[in-house]
C-alpha cells in the first residue's frame, strides 16, 4: 500500500474547513488510491469543534483516511507536512486599518512558515486561501528561506471557475467548452478576468461575446464581486465553492493539467508579463510534474494591460505595506 501523504489544514474549525476535510478524506484533493493522514490545526478555542469534525470524518469510514492529528501547535501541525492548506486568518473586521489587517496576519503566517521551514517534508507544496491570500503567502514563504518559493502559492481559482461559468452562460454553452481562461493579479476586487485569451470551443472567446459593455459592465464586476454576492445572498461567505477550489488547485498542481489549456493559480511571480519578480500573483499556469509554469507569450492588449497593471499595481503596495511592518 501507498506511504499516506500528510495534509494539514490550517482553520479547520471553519467553514470552509468543514467543506474541505471531507472531500480530502474521499480523495478527491490527490486522487482517489491515495491515502491521507489529515493534521487540523486550529487555535485553542477552537480546538474542541476541531474534534468534533474529526468524529464525523471518523464515522464517514473513508477508506484512504490513514488518520486524524487535531492541534493548535504550529510545528507539530506541519511537522513532515507534503500539502498545506493555509486556510484560517484574521478577517476584517469593522473598522480596522489595513495595517491591522496585515499585522494581524503577519502575527499567523510568520511562525506557519517558520513551522513550514522547520519541519516540512521536502516535497512541501502550500496553498494559501486565508485573505488576504496573496500577501499571506509572501509573508508565510518569506519565513520559510530553505523552501524554494515556488512552492507558495494563493488561491485564485475560485474566481477562475466563477469566470468560466460566467463566461459559459454568456456564450451559451457548458463550462466544459470553455477553455484558457485566466485571472490576473490580486485575489481581491482589482483581479482581472482575462476572456481574450479565452476559448469557447476552441473559438476566441471575446470574438465569439462581442461585447464590451457586457465584458466591462457585468462579467469584470460580476466575477470580482461575487464574494459579496454570495454573502449577501446566503448570509454567510462562500464556503463549499472555496473549497472545491482548494481541491481543484492542488489536484492540478499535483497531478497536472490538461494538454492545451492551463487554470489560474497566483504562484511568485519570475517576472514574466512585466510583474514585478518575487510577488505572489495570479498568472495562466500549466503544471507538469508537480510543478507550475507561467504560460508564455500569450498577447496582452492594452484593455488587459491596464487591468493586470492595476491589480499588480495593489500587490506591490500590499507588498511594500508589510515589508514596512517588518513582516518579511
Ligand atoms: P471561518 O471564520 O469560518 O474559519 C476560520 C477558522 O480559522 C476559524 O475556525 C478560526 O478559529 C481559524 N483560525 C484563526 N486563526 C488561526 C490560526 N492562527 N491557526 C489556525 N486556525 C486559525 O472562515 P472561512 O469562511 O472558513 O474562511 C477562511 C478564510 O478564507 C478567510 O480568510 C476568507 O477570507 C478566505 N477566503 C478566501 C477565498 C479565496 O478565494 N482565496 C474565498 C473564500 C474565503 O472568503
Amino acid at each position: 500500500a501507498r506511504t499516506p501523504v500528510t495534509v494539514t489544514v490550517t482553520g479547520a474549525a471553519g467553514q470552509i474547513g468543514y467543506a474541505l476535510l471531507f472531500r480530502i478524506a474521499s480523495g478527491h484533493l490527490l486522487g482517489n488510491d491515495v491515502p491521507v493522514r489529515l493534521r487540523l490545526l486550529e487555535i485553542t478555542p477552537a480546538l474542541k469543534a476541531a474534534e468534533g469534525t474529526a468524529m464525523e470524518l471518523d464515522d464517514c469510514a473513508f477508506p484512504l483516511l490513514a488518520g486524524i492529528d487535531i492541534t493548535d501547535d504550529a510545528r507539530a501541525a506541519f511537522d513532515g507536512v507534503n500539502v498545506a492548506l493555509l486556510v484560517g486568518a484574521r478577517p476584517r473586521t469593522a473598522g480596522m486599518e489595513r495595517g491591522d489587517l496585515l499585522s494581524a496576519n503577519g502575527g499567523i503566517f510568520k511562525p506557519q512558515g517558520e513551522a513550514i521551514n522547520a519541519g516540512a517534508a521536502d516535497d512541501v507544496r502550500v496553498l494559501v486561501v486565508g485573505n488576504p491570500a496573496n500577501t499571506n503567502a509572501l509573508i508565510a514563504a518569506s519565513h520559510a528561506p530553505d523552501v524554494p518559493s515556488s512552492r507558495f502559492t494563493a488561491m485564485t481559482r475560485l474566481d477562475h471557475n466563477r469566470a468560466k461559468t460566467q463566461l459559459a452562460k454568456k456564450a451559451g454553452v457548458t463550462v466544459n467548452d470553455i477553455t484558457n481562461l485566466t485571472i490576473w493579479g490580486n485575489h481581491s476586487a482589482t483581479q482581472y478576468p482575462d476572456i481574450f485569451n479565452a476559448k469557447v470551443n476552441g473559438r476566441n472567446a471575446a470574438e465569439v461575446v462581442n461585447d464590451q459593455a457586457w465584458l466591462e459592465g457585468d462579467f469584470i464586476p460580476t466575477v470580482a464581486k461575487r464574494g459579496a454576492a454570495i454573502i449577501e445572498a446566503r448570509g454567510a461567505s462562500s464556503a463549499a465553492s472555496a473549497a472545491n477550489a482548494a481541491i481543484d488547485h492542488v489536484y492540478s498542481w499535483v497531478n497536472g493539467t490538461p494538454e492545451g489549456d492551463w487554470v489560474s493559480a497566483a504562484i511568485a511571480s519570475d517576472g514574466s508579463y512585466g510583474v514585478p519578480e518575487g510577488i505572489i500573483s495570479s498568472f495562466p499556469v500549466t503544471s507538469n510534474g508537480g510543478e507550475w509554469e507561467v504560460v508564455q507569450g500569450l498577447e496582452i492588449s492594452d484593455f488587459s494591460r491596464s487591468r493586470i497593471d492595476a491589480s499588480v499595481a495593489e500587490l506591490v503596495e500590499e507588498r511594500d505595506a508589510v515589508r514596512a511592518l517588518g513582516l518579511i
